[in-house]
């Protein structure tokens, strides 16, 4: 394994069906199975839906952690674990889900192939990334435009907003 193939990167999970808060802790339980080491993970938000669709509140954090695998190989590792959370598409796009994982950043590096895009293509629009992501580092700059994710996450419109607050343990 070669020192370069090891990356410090980011994942959002998102859940809006109950219990959310079971999908979560149990995706997280299978992402430190595979992610070993550095595991740093997000305080809990309970966020409104995304541009007010009509759907259930989701339950949104963010983890750390080291990769050693390639792009690719993360996203396959994340697709398993959704099925094996119970996550069932059935090609409506914004369905409510179990579980959702994406991978937000990767380094500080600029991806694109066809079946990924990071850092992720909503990631300016999207508070529910951004405060659990800035939570953990406040410091994150855009791989892309060299903007800092703090200066970003200020200049979300309004109707964007999903509100996220800490979830505390009973809830
Ligand atoms: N893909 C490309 N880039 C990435 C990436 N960086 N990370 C591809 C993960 N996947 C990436 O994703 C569709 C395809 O995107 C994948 O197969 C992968 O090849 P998906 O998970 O199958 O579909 P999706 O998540 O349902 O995508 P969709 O419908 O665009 O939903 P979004 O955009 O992910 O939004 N509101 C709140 N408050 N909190 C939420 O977490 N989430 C959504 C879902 C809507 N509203 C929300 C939340
Ligand atoms: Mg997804």
């Amino acid at each position: 394994m070669k020192t370069e193939d090891k990356k410090l990167v980011f994942l959002a999970l998102g859940s809006n069906i109950s219990p959310r808060r079971q999908y979560i802790s149990q995706s997280l339980d299978l992402l430190k199975k595979r992610f070993p080491g550095q595991f740093r993970v997000s305080a809990l938000y309970q966020t409104r839906p995304f541009k007010n669709l009509q759907q259930p509140a989701y339950i949104n954090c963010v983890v750390e952690c080291i990769s050693y695998m390639r792009p690719l190989e993360v996203l396959d590792v994340i697709a398993g674990i959704e099925v094996l959370i119970g996550r069932k598409r059935s090609g409506v796009k914004w369905e409510s889900r179990v579980i959702d994982i994406d991978l937000l950043l990767w380094g500080e590096e600029v991806i694109q192939f066809p079946r990924l895009t990071v850092p992720h293509h909503d990631l300016c629009n999207r508070d529910f990334f951004l405060v659990p992501l800035l939570e953990l580092n406040n410091s994150l700059v855009h791989p892309a435009s060299g903007l800092s994710l703090a200066g970003v996450l200020g200049n979300i419109p309004e109707d964007l907003k999903t509100h996220p607050e800490v979830v505390d343990a009973a809830g």
